[in-house]
């Protein structure tokens, strides 16, 4: 076992050769210099690097990025190196009909964009403290990716710009690495860019790690990555339809025409609103479209920021479950998941019959503030 960062080095054509050989696919992936390898992961990456820069483009750039409950497939073969930004900035966003605030977003909705990568991707990730700018992200903009034109299709945040000067940073749950260095704090106007490998297979939540963490995870910082395993999951191709859910809660009080964070109400764990991707009305105007004996896989996080979830579909039986998105961690026949905060799982079903299906979170406290969504399945072809 290699552990010492200038021995891996010295023989890093070594490990290269040995990581190439192990691979049924071609990686594209390799140790940079200084990175060191163990049971096949890279670890020992570059500092962070923090600057300013004059940038003033699409706040969230990414092929593999989309909004919820979208997930972009993975159309390439073995691993790739990912560019990918998601800027932070301010938002005025809707949460229920009739309940804005102004929201601290990451590329401008709560929860923000989801990436999905294979297991032993590269990341190369920027960041841009934004929160001093009014942000627009309801035009089309040159270069769009999959991100903005599938919210452009549903704004249902009802998004407007705004402004919230406020240090912030970024925390994937899908890297490994020192955080005082990649998850650092950056001030209004300074940009931040780090790398990660996807190490490991799972879904994995990101947050704001500026303290309060409980604010600002509160106030929409958060949202998911997808590392599906490097050799995929056993019913890959049986699967006819993915859909992204990300549960949370809200803390929020009427000031006025609006609505603002309560931190007291945060810290009692009374929350005011629980979504399925951020809106009370997210998967009930747009229900989860499917025909009758599909089989349907979710990719379910719960960001929390305190609750648990008890992810319940009504009327289907979870015949697969992957606890936090892991192939290795398979369970049979589970009725309903429970997911503490920042936990996840991969589920799937068949659907039995045509009808209409309801996502809960079986704890009813949090279905009645709102964490509940709808899926509509048509009749097959018999
Ligand atoms: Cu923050």
């Amino acid at each position: 076992m290699i552990t010492v960062r200038s021995v891996a080095r010295m023989t890093g054509g070594v490990l290269l050769a040995m990581f190439i050989a192990g691979c049924s696919q071609t990686p594209t992936n390799h140790l940079k210099d200084g990175e060191f390898m163990i049971d096949g992961k890279i670890f020992g990456l570059a500092e962070a690097e923090v600057f300013t820069e004059d940038y003033a483009g699409p706040p969230v750039v990414g092929d593999y990025v989309t909004a919820l409950p979208f997930l972009k497939p993975l159309d390439y073969k073995g691993n790739k190196t990912h560019e990918v930004r998601i800027d932070t900035f301010s938002q005025m966003v809707e949460v229920a009909p009739g309940v804005s605030f102004n929201a601290w977003t990451y590329g401008g909705t709560v929860p923000g964009p989801t990436l999905h990568v294979r297991e032993g991707d590269r990341v190369i990730f920027t960041m841009k403290n934004r929160s001093d700018e009014e942000v627009v992200v309801t035009d089309p903009v040159k270069g769009m990716g999959p991100f903005y034109s599938q919210l452009q299709g549903n704004l249902y945040q009802k998004n407007r710009p705004s402004t919230s000067p406020m240090p912030h940073s970024m925390d994937f749950h899908s890297g490994t690495v020192a955080a005082d260095d990649k998850w650092r704090t950056i001030a209004p106007g300074e940009t931040i860019r780090f790398e990660w490998v996807a190490n490991y297979p799972g879904v994995y939540m990101y947050h704001c790690g500026t303290p309060s963490v409980l604010m600002h995870t509160a106030m929409g910082q958060y949202g998911a990555v997808v590392v599906s395993p490097k050799n995929g999951f056993p019913t890959d191709d049986k699967v006819d339809h993915e859909f992204v859910i990300v549960q949370s809660e809200y803390y929020l009080e009427k000031a006025g025409d609006t609505y603002i964070y309560n931190h007291q109400a945060a810290m009692a764990r009374d929350p005011s609103h629980v979504t399925f991707n951020g809106h009370v009305s997210a998967l009930i105007d747009s229900p989860l479209r499917v025909k009758e004996g599909d089989r349907v896989r979710l990719y379910v996080l719960n960001a929390g920021p305190s609750d648990t979830s008890s992810f319940h579909v009504i009327g289907a039986i979870l015949d697969r479950v992957w606890y936090e998105g892991n192939v290795e961690n398979e369970w049979r026949g589970m009725q309903t998941v429970l997911l503490g905060a920042s936990n996840s799982a991969v589920m799937e079903f068949i659907v039995p019959e045509a009808g209409l299906y309801k996502l809960v979170d079986h704890e009813f406290a949090d279905a009645e503030r709102g964490a509940a969504g709808t899926m509509i399945a048509t009749p097959r072809d018999r």
